[in-house]
């Protein structure tokens, strides 16, 4: 186990962005596909996002909040609308009709730090799908994103040297409510994942590391690499417990309120490293 470096950013240069959407009143009426609707505490939601925005700032980014959108309830969750890369920044096609008219606001933000290309009609892509391991790239053909919207991201993104696999995603709402990158994105680190293996096979995520989630935590495979650190969902102790013994800096927040709208720790930012 190489452990990271450090538990907070330490570049030279621009710091980081996270570009986030302050919660709308009207997360009641999210989309929901895996959960029943339960009562939201919409305040208790806005708190924990307002924690979530700070976990940010103190692992050394910069919040970017786009404009909120109280009729859209669904706009919380950025990471659906864009793919942000070192090179460029793909503009998603939302899955649900209902969230299409979420990426500009998103959109405006990236411009100023890369350039942006569109995912076009009739394709669909939600970011929630999308997991970038060094320079291979998964996206999860889900109730969201179409074989159309993957070959979309793939005629954007191979030509900068990145390889796309398509991976089924039968049993949960993204790729990435099943499995994320714990390192790997960065110079020298090793390929590794954190997954839950009831959803997903880790052996899609080729020449990488999984690690799995404790198996009474199915929803704790999504955590955030922020800088050096892992940001993860409070109510998954036993998973952050194996995490942190292999040497990871994880940080925690309590999203249950989020987590009742299908939103998880990734959804809520799109980061946008310098
Ligand atoms: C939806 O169903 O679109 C929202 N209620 C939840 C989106 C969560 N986003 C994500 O996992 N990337």
């Amino acid at each position: 186990m190489v452990p990271l470096r450090s538990p907070v950013w330490r570049g030279s240069g621009a710091p980081p962005i996270a570009i986030t959407r302050p919660l709308p009143s009207s997360l009641g009426r999210c989309q929901l596909t895996h959960l029943d609707r339960v009562a939201i505490d919409v305040g208790l939601a806005a708190v924990q996002h307002a924690l979530y925005e700070q976990q940010l700032r103190e692992l050394g980014y910069t919040v970017c909040q786009a404009p909120a959108a109280d009729d859209l309830p669904d706009s919380v969750f950025v990471e659906d609308v864009a793919v942000v890369l070192p090179e460029v920044a793909i503009v998603t096609r939302p899955g649900a009709a209902l969230r299409r008219s979420e990426p500009p606001p998103v959109a405006a933000l990236l411009a100023g730090h890369r350039p942006l290309v569109s995912i076009a009609a009739p394709a669909t892509l939600d970011g929630g799908d999308v997991l970038r391991l060094g320079r291979s790239i998964y996206v999860g053909l889900s109730t969201r994103t179409t074989l159309g919207g993957a070959r979309a991201l793939a005629r954007i993104v191979e030509p900068l040297g990145y390889t796309v696999t398509s991976v089924p995603m039968p049993a949960c709402l993204h790729l990435k409510s099943a499995a994320t990158a714990l390192s790997g994105n960065q110079a020298g680190e090793p390929r590794r994942i954190l997954c839950n293996p009831e959803w997903i096979d880790p052996r899609v995520f080729a020449r990488a590391e999984a690690l799995l989630v404790d198996p009474l935590e199915p929803s704790a495979g999504n955590v955030l690499r922020a800088g050096a650190s892992l940001l993860c969902a409070a109510a998954y102790p036993r998973t952050n417990e194996r995490l942190a013994a292999r040497g990871y800096d994880v940080r925690t927040v309590d999203v249950s309120e989020l987590a009742k709208a299908e939103g998880a720790i990734t959804c809520c930012s799109v980061l946008v490293d310098a």
